[in-house]
């Protein structure tokens, strides 16, 4: 990586010198970087979390909003909070879910059943659960293009941009009930974007069939082509899906199943002893769609990966397992026990010939450590260790793989190596590019779905808490109690060197194409824009924003008429967002410099009603105002 040096190093050698003894030089030997606060302590190999004011973090983290729907941008190690990106939710100060062009993104991948559904509920899911944040690989490591994410509320996968970090895509998975775990492929590139229906359901889900779950309910794995966002193939499995991952070579994806009874009870679901992870090898699941050995269903190919097939092989794993986890060697991959304490370790090199039926499903493990109550999550630094997330025990514990491997091959060695109490039980956790090829071994953080005491009492709902972890030297640190709102399930920790924002957008961004092509029609230029027009009971107001003035200060319409509000920002200096909010219409809307944004609505109560930027941009922002008439229809 280029970029490795943290901003804060010449500030914490800064700190170094002018407030500890010589002692403090033992510490910056091997590379740690000392604080102020960190110098009292010079034998530690710790890494300080505070970073100080105007000073930047070195990674960037991207957390799920869960049942929020959004995702959250935060800087590491500090732990601030730096961005909301809407994605499946309402957002009132950016207009998502109102703008036109955050619609188009929010309705244009819905299937023509959910659209039917949508019409007269205002054409737009507001909700969402947003689990796992992913970023698009290439060569085993984050490219920095896009971030996708799953909605299991409303079957949906989302991709991100990060160059304007805005969502640019939402399509819903036909077939599938509950997209949970999602994955991109890993190598050659994204590539494919892997992802979990976690629900069984009957195909099709029509209504025709209800009942005998075992025999007429499925799950479908869908693979998702993560440039076009358009669905490559699906594959039916038995069982349900999880959590999964791919592997680092590109031919190989896999997902747990902790309902290979098909219940639908908490009881039927758990009867027995044992579930498994699905394997599925990619390539002989293309050549099948080359083969046309699938049915096409929902508009897309689905491959039959039952038992028996040659595209699937079911590899037993006790008890429920939950997390998939590929560890950056290449070659180890950690399926999660939840009911067993146990984690189940795979070695992808046996796949080939387990699909080649040279060895049994269970060849293919290679350990099986006792870690504790409710492993859920592994996470990995890149020197042969692993953290598992206990969620009954509140624990994180760190384990070697080696040992494991050796436990399990009848060694008398203990794998584990530390426990750390946690608050308080964890669900994911992350390390720092740790899905990656690159992981450094810097962070961990720990993303607890229980604060209790943890933080001032704030009512009935508590909110999470995310703990961030050192793990740089041999012992893990608990080093800052992050708060957070409603759920982040997972957290994506990106070494800054690999993304790479813009500060003004792109005049021919592709966003607001449907504006310019509105626009072109109606001779307008949106640059350098002050025209209202009419077009039948179709009203279209086009203006520009530059602190502190709209370039229309008011204009007219009839009740009853079809308004779209299309508004460029033409700021060229970056951090100078305008916004647009119509008074008593639920109508706000962010607009970025260089930005256009635009709004459709029917004008349909009379009386003067103003709008104003909600941004605070100017001096004189509070007069940057205007207002719109609208006249009573006559009798
Ligand atoms: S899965 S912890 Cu989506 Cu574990 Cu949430
Ligand atoms: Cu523009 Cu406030």
């Amino acid at each position: 990586m280029s970029d490795q040096k943290p901003d804060r190093t010449g500030l914490s050698r800064r700190g170094f010198l002018g407030t500890a003894a010589l002692s403090g030089a033992a510490g910056l030997v091997g590379g740690a970087h000392l604080s102020g606060a960190q110098a009292k302590d010079a034998k530690s190999t710790g890494q300080s979390g505070h970073i100080a004011p105007g000073e930047l973090d070195e990674y960037y983290a991207f957390n799920s909003g869960g049942q929020s729907g959004e995702v959250r941008i935060l800087g590491l190690p500090s732990m601030r909070e730096l961005m909301r990106i809407p994605v499946f939710n309402h957002c009132s100060a950016t207009g998502w879910g109102v703008t036109n062009e955050s619609r188009r993104v929010l309705t244009e991948g819905l299937t023509p059943e959910t659209r039917e559904y949508l019409k007269d509920k205002g054409g737009v899911f507001l909700n969402g659960d947003a689990h796992h944040p992913h970023m698009s690989f290439t060569d085993r490591t984050y490219d920095g293009r896009y971030i996708y994410i799953n909605d299991k509320a409303n079957n949906r996968v989302a991709r991100i941009r990060c160059d304007v970090m805005k969502t640019d895509k939402i399509i819903e998975i036909p077939n599938a009930s509950g997209i949970h775990g999602l994955r991109p492929q890993r190598y050659p590139r994204t590539g494919y974007v892997f992802a979990n229906g976690e629900h069984i359901v009957p195909l099709p889900n029509d209504g025709t069939v209800t009942d005998n779950p075992k025999e007429n309910f499925f799950a479908v794995y869908t693979a998702i082509d993560g440039d076009t966002m358009k669905i490559a193939w699906q594959v039916l499995v038995d069982g349900n899906l999880d959590n999964g991952d791919a592997d680092y070579q590109g031919k190989y994806s896999f997902a747990t199943c902790y309902n290979s009874e098909k219940g639908v009870t908490v009881e039927e679901a758990s009867a027995n002893e044992q579930d498994w992870v699905v394997v599925f090898n990619i390539k002989r699941i293309e050549e099948a769609i080359k083969a046309g050995d699938f049915k096409t269903m929902g508009g897309v190919p689905v491959v039959d990966g039952r038992h028996g097939s040659k595209y699937t092989r079911y590899i037993p794993v006790p008890n429920s397992p939950h997390g998939c986890n590929a560890a950056p060697d290449g070659i180890h991959v950690v399926l999660n026990g939840k009911l067993s304490p146990t984690v189940t370790v795979l070695d992808v090199r046996k796949l080939d010939d387990l699909f080649d039926d040279k060895i049994k499903e269970r060849d293919c493990v290679v350990a099986e450590p006792q870690l504790g109550l409710g492993p859920l999550h592994t996470a990995f630094d890149g020197r042969g260790n692993a953290y598992t997330t206990l969620f009954i025990d509140s624990q994180m514990v760190k384990w070697s793989l080696d040992k494991a491997r050796r436990a399990y091959a009848g060694e008398k060695v203990d794998p584990i190596i530390q426990k750390l109490d946690v608050h308080y039980q964890p669900g994911h956790n992350h390390s720092t590019m740790g899905e990656t090829r690159e992981a450094d071994g810097k962070w961990l953080v720990s993303l607890n779905k229980f604060s209790k005491d943890r933080f001032l009492n704030v009512g009935p709902l508590k909110p999470e808490n995310d703990q961030l972890i050192d793990i740089s030297g041999d012992e893990m640190k608990l080093v800052h109690d992050g708060p957070s709102f409603a759920e982040p399930h997972d957290m994506l920790l990106v070494h800054r060197s690999k993304v790479h924002p813009v500060s003004t957008w792109k005049r021919d961004d592709p966003m607001w194409e449907d504006a310019r092509q509105l626009a072109k029609k109606d001779g307008v230029v949106l640059e350098d824009a002050a025209k209202v027009v009419r077009d039948g009971n179709k009203v279209r107001v086009y203006m520009i924003a530059v602190a502190p003035m709209f370039s229309i200060k008011n204009f007219e319409v009839n009740q009853g008429d079809e308004v779209t509000v299309v508004v460029t920002n033409m700021e060229v200096i970056e951090d100078l967002t305008h916004g647009f909010t119509l008074e008593g219409h639920g109508i706000a809307m962010e607009i970025g410099p260089q930005a256009t944004s635009s709004v459709t609505f029917t004008a349909d109560r009379p009386g003067v009603f103003w709008y104003y930027c909600q941004w605070f941009c100017h001096a004189l922002h509070m007069e940057m105002s205007g207002h719109m008439i609208v006249r009573p229809k006559k009798a």
